[in-house]
């Protein structure tokens, strides 16, 4: 593909939230009018209040607005846009899409569509991995569609077996299969599902990885033919594929796996012609110390801040920069990993109650911050919590020079960190990272069930729950109001620490 190198005018950020605001910011640094849409539930999202523009393309429902490709191409028309950046989620792996921004004369800030499309295609993907001599799990490689020819070619496969949907992927259209006998009938079962879900019923099998580790590495490759590895993300601590906290370096890690690791995500890539930024996944058993590619991710990931912490590069500047046609500057050896981060998912969802999604009002907020901490939000307060979309609200980030320094600091932070009147997962974060299997870097998939499963605050609240956020408030407004105004030396006058400075969310909840 020849390489275009066209100077971005103007950026259309089709997302919202925490990512929306993320892009804003690169887009100002770079001196590059930032444009973004927004559906009729977030006319007053951050997003909204920070972007240079801003073009409501619809009503709530994701379908209907940030899902809706017209729309999104209508709004970059309408601001005079000449390039789109998706963020993760909603379109960003959507090659329609990604071909549609082409077609319409727009600058699509992700890797080309057909890369999209090879990756978002398991079976297609295992199929060009496996020619590039990539390591892929075992299982069934090809079009094997047809269920007997599937049944003849697992047979070889020690089970349990995982069988999974091509049109699948992040743990959507996964069956174990513990027993051979039951083979056809969760093949059929998968399809069928498969099928109804992705309009796709193509399934594929592959032997379970044990335990395994989820490590990612981060690539950037530009339009010239470089290509790079930013090291790995370990993403093993989820909750029903849903990610709770990610770090980098992996504690799995020797420096040679690293590297080979590193080669063959950048070979990975480059089998599929990928431009732009992408991260390719693997599973890594720990006994026997070996790596399986799994999937391609393509687009920036949410968990992408401790990469940029650990090696000073910002990635999405990077994105902007290669998709409008400059050649990459870094090179493999100029990069180093240094320190530790740590990232957690402040998400609205209650985990006393199962990680039930909780929506209403922000009464209070006080974010952390301070030095080797980042807090990547989308959230203030009097900010109205939606269920119309993904439940994360913001992404707490810790450096460090060591891990345990960055787990400290994460502990702290977390505790500093102050939202009432919705429920987050915050406490439930910092008992995580003080559990002692976190602390040994005992970080598999199956952490959270195996650790976790019996956690209830151990902060001191009264039986009936005690009072409710908005007493809390109150309270603490009658209390900060009580303290004189001190006048300084200089004149200057100075109010009084609010109580959640002084002594944190968790001492006014249970003792005050
Ligand atoms: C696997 C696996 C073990 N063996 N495939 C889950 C998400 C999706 N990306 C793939 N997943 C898995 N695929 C084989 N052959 C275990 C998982 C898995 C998992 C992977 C990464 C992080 C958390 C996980 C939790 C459960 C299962």
């Amino acid at each position: 593909m020849p390489a275009k190198k066209k100077k971005i005018k103007k950026i259309l950020i089709a997302n919202r939230g925490e990512i929306a605001v993320r892009i804003i910011h690169a887009c100002r640094e770079m001196d590059i009018p930032a444009a973004v849409i927004y559906s009729e539930a977030d006319r007053t999202s951050l997003h909204v209040q920070l972007a240079d523009e801003s073009i409501c393309i619809g009503p709530p429902s994701p379908l209907e607005s940030y899902l809706n490709i017209d729309a999104v191409i209508g709004a970059a028309k309408k601001c005079g846009a000449d390039a789109v950046h998706p963020g993760y989620g909603f379109l960003a792996e959507n090659a329609d899409f990604a071909e549609r921004c082409v077609k319409e004369g727009l600058i699509f800030i992700g890797p080309p569509a057909q890369a999209i499309r090879d990756m978002g295609d398991k079976v297609e993907s295992r199929r060009i991995m496996e020619s590039a001599g990539i390591p892929v799990v075992p299982g069934t490689t090809g079009a094997v569609g047809k269920f007997k020819q599937l049944l003849k070619a697992a047979s070889s496969i020690e089970p349990p077996l995982f069988v999974k949907a091509s049109a699948g992927g992040g743990g959507k259209g996964m069956r174990i299969v513990d027993n051979m006998a039951d083979l056809e009938s969760t093949i059929e079962a998968a399809s069928r599902e498969a099928e109804s879900a992705f309009g796709n019923g193509t399934v594929y099998i592959e032997k379970v990885i044990e335990n395994p580790r989820h490590i990612e590495f981060q690539v950037l490759l530009d339009q010239h033919g470089a290509g790079i590895h930013l090291f790995e993300r370990e993403c093993s601590i989820q909750r029903r594929h849903q990610k709770l906290v990610e770090e980098t370096p992996s504690t799995a890690l020797t420096p040679d796996v690293r590297r080979i690791m590193g080669e063959t995500a950048v070979a990975a890539a480059r089998a599929v012609g990928y431009q732009n930024a992408g991260t390719v996944e693997f599973l890594f058993d720990d006994k026997k110390k070996e790596f399986y590619f799994l999937e391609m991710n393509t687009r920036i990931q949410v968990e992408h801040p401790v990469t940029e912490l650990t090696t000073g590069v910002d990635l999405v500047k990077w994105q902007i920069r290669i998709a409008q046609g400059e050649p990459l500057s870094l090179t493999q050896e100029g990069l180093v990993q240094r320190g530790h981060a740590i990232e957690c998912r402040i998400y609205a969802e209650d985990p006393t109650a199962g990680f039930m999604p909780s929506s209403g009002k922000i009464l209070y907020l006080q974010e952390p911050s301070g030095p080797g901490v980042r807090n990547d939000s989308g959230i203030y307060d009097g900010y109205e919590v939606t269920t119309h979309y993904d439940p994360i609200l913001s992404k707490l980030v810790t450096w460090d020079e060591t891990r345990e320094g960055a787990r400290l600091k994460m502990i702290t932070a977390l505790e500093n960190y102050v939202i009432l009147g919705i429920k987050t997962c915050t406490l439930f974060l910092r008992d995580l990272l003080a559990h002692q299997a976190f602390i040994d870097g005992k970080t598999n998939t199956d952490f959270i069930p195996k650790y976790m499963s019996e956690w209830s605050s151990k902060t001191w609240r009264p039986k009936d729950g005690g009072p409710p956020d908005e007493v809390l408030v109150a309270a603490a407004l009658m209390e900060y109001l009580a303290k004189p105004i001190a006048t300084g030396g200089d004149g200057v006058q100075e109010r009084a620490p609010t109580p959640w400075q002084t002594v944190g969310r968790w001492e006014i909840g249970g003792g005050a």
